[in-house]
């Protein structure tokens, strides 16, 4: 911290209730934020932890509508859900609301009444789809139709799933509301816009000069934003659900769920501090933290600032450390495709173990690039590290004190030069884990916990006490209370990062009075002290529970594959006389080759029966020329011919296709004439 501020306010991203979360929302989020803020509370600071789920916008009236709900429904459903995840994995917010609370819609009114009675928007018409039958405005997302680019029948409003294109509503080929079925016509409407365009001097100075310091991918993304040139964005929208624009001539307008939802910060901390509140918002002195997800980046940095800029009143984000993505098990985690680690599944399928996924998961933080959960490196990490190096080295140090000195600390004698490395190695990491949670940094931070554990591990293991009770019980009394006090340390160490683990070790330990400050010392437990029950700190993950995850996950895929071939549905009925017209024949390839300067073209000669004709074929990612020559295809022989990269195509090779984009040529079995008709 540069500036002096007196105390920190943290919040994390407010999870849409339109499902539950998942390990992704708990790597990028949740858990940084969670260690960060335990941090600072065992150092004693000034702190707040603000939560809570984002109860508006278009996903839950989609899911409202498919269940045949009301949105109220959807979200009180799912805000229960995932806050008793974020309970049950120890995410310690000081307040976890919701942004259909009662001081949430009337601050967020508040907040737009005022931008607007001091002329901070622009109000301005444009022309959106509408559903005449329905009556309503529709958002990119309700609305489907014919994709511009591969024709798939339904692509969104603003993405392709066939093909992967980015869209725009007004690019689809005959939308239609997803819903309803209707046809869609454009009608003209109002909405009030914010125009970040003025305060893009302002961002460029706060941001790209004065917050350099922040995480480069959220520099570099506000950067290319600002770089691009800032437009006036709308923070209205024509939707029956969310909270009602405040002023005359408004009616079925809500504010857009990005304007609402960040003031959600301020209106939570509000119920819980309801006379205090405004010191957390509204002095210099409070230092506000976003932690957020890579995809929130422009909303937090940009939007939400020049919102508070326009206001006034408010502090601004002294930084918004952001994460990447993680994958699971090299795929894009999804919920559409249920491709997730479920929080509240897992929380039953491994109960007891949220410090396991917690440890596993700032391992893996994506903090600087995407990032891989496998359930074999869970395994192994829990296996390897947690149980063969933290566990072993307590489980250790607690039996063997039990053992020869009656579980009663026993006394330190003088240490020797072995001892005192050992000690020099300890006090140096601490320092390490603090610079780096100082600067966001958890996975080498925990890193560093981490090794701690192994300090003490090795030193059991190099000193080996057990061989020398018989002979010099004084010498076990000192190794063993240096390595309980090792033992005290890690439980203050790990407290931010495995807070149940910690605990359960302070109660091994019966040591409750930590903090901070007192990493580093050897005096924490004193001599005679009375250790508690000694149990297991963590357990062997055995290879049934895993291979029970890699199966669920198997069954999602084959549904999924399904599903896909469902979503591409037979196209609408041919006629016979339309199916005559394409002559089909069977070629031998006689030569295959890559067209130079066109990475996906190949260029085919076929013996055609009748002659050799040129054929080229966008397949040669999938192909390699010379394993295809002497191999006999099939091809529509009477399409028109087709120039492409100056050479002409005379028909086209038949493939076929799955729904991951693999492809198989068409051929004959067993081999026919070239020339010969399919039929
Ligand atoms: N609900 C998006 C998300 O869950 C959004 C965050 C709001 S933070 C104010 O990714
Ligand atoms: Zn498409």
């Amino acid at each position: 911290m540069e500036k002096k501020f007196k105390r920190t306010l943290v919040t994390s991203a407010l999870p849409y209730a339109n499902g539950p979360v998942h390990i992704g929302h708990l790597a990028g989020v949740y858990v940084p934020a969670d260690i960060y803020v335990r941090y600072l509370r065992l150092k004693g600071e000034d702190v707040l932890f603000i939560g809570g789920s984002d109860e508006h916008g278009v996903p839950v009236t989609i899911r409202a509508k498919k269940e045949g709900i009301t949105p109220q429904d959807v979200v009180d459903r799912y805000h229960k859900i995932i806050k008793e995840s974020f309970e049950g994995f120890g995410i310690s917010f000081d307040v976890y609301s919701r942004t259909t609370s009662d001081t949430h819609r009337e601050l967020a009114s508040d907040f737009f009444k005022k931008l607007y009675d001091e002329g901070k928007f622009l109000q301005m018409e444009s022309e959106q789809y509408y559903d005449e039958g329905e009556q309503q405005f529709l958002t990119d997302r309700n609305i489907r139709g014919e994709c511009p680019r591969c024709h798939a029948p339904e692509a969104y409003g603003d993405q392709c799933e066939k093909c992967g294109a980015t869209l725009s509503p007004d690019e689809l080929i005959n939308p239609y509301n997803a819903d309803s079925g209707n046809v869609l016509v454009k009608r003209k409407t109002s909405h009030w816009y914010l125009p970040l365009d003025h305060y893009q001097p302002w961002l460029e100075e706060w941001i790209l000069n004065e917050h350099k310091e922040w995480r480069g991918n959220v520099y570099g993304q506000c950067k290319s934003w600002l770089d691009a040139g800032l437009k006036p964005r709308a923070v209205t929208r024509d939707l029956n659900w969310g909270i009602p624009v405040p002023v005359e001539g408004a009616e079925g307008k809500v504010l857009y769920v990005w304007f609402d939802a960040p003031i959600g910060y301020i209106s939570n901390t509000k119920e819980l501090l309801p006379d205090t509140w405004e010191t957390w918002w509204k002095s210099n002195d409070t230092r506000l933290v976003h932690f957020i997800g890579k995809d929130n980046i422009v909303f937090h940095c940009i939007v939400f600032p020049s919102m508070l800029k326009a206001h006034g009143d408010y502090v601004l984000p002294d930084n918004v450390p952001s994460n990447e993505f993680l994958n699971l098990e090299d795929d894009k985690i999804s919920t559409s495709r249920n491709w997730a680690v479920w929080l509240n599944e897992y929380l039953v399928d491994f109960p007891g173990k949220q410090d396991v996924l917690r440890y596993v998961l700032t391992a893996n933080a994506p903090e600087t690039k995407d990032n891989n959960f496998t359930w074999k490196d869970f395994q192994a990490r829990n296996n390897n590290e947690l149980v063969a190096v933290y566990g072993n080295f307590v489980n250790r140090a607690l039996v063997l004190t039990k053992k020869y000195f009656g579980g009663k600390v026993p006394a330190c004698g003088s240490l020797n030069d072995y001892d005192k490395g050992i000690i020099d190695e300890f006090m140096g990491v601490k320092e390490q884990v603090e610079q780096l949670l100082d600067r966001f940094k958890f996975r080498e931070a925990q890193k560093e916990a981490m090794n701690l554990a192994r300090i003490g591990n090795r030193y059991l293991a190099e000193t080996e006490p057990w061989k020398i009770a018989k002979s010099d019980l004084d010498r076990v009394a000192t190794i063993l209370n240096l390595s309980l006090q090792l033992v005290a340390n890690l439980s203050i160490a790990f407290e931010p990062f495995l807070p149940f683990s910690s605990k359960k070790l302070r109660e091994m330990l019966q040591y409750d009075n930590f903090k901070w400050d007192n990493l580093g010392r050897i005096d924490l437990l004193p001599e005679g002290h009375t250790l508690g029950e000694v149990a297991l700190l963590f357990e062997k993950i055995e290879d049934d529970a895993i291979q029970a995850q890699l199966d669920r996950l198997a069954r999602i895929k084959k549904e999924n594959e399904a599903a896909a071939y469902k979503a591409n549905p037979i196209r609408k009925e041919c006629s016979f006389d339309d199916f005559l017209k394409l002559d089909m024949r069977v070629g031998t390839v006689l030569e295959c080759a890559k067209v130079p300067k066109a990475d996906k073209l190949l260029q085919f000669k076929i013996d055609d029966g009748i002659s050799t004709r040129t054929i080229l074929s966008g397949i040669a990612k999938h192909f390699k020329p010379e394993e295809l020559v002497g191999k006999q295809v099939c091809f529509i022989a009477n399409l028109p011919p087709r120039t492409m990269r100056g050479i002409v195509s005379e028909g086209m090779i038949l493939s076929a296709e799955d729904n991951e984009g693999n492809l198989s040529l068409l051929t004959v079995e067993p081999a026919a004439k070239p020339g010969s008709e399919i039929k």
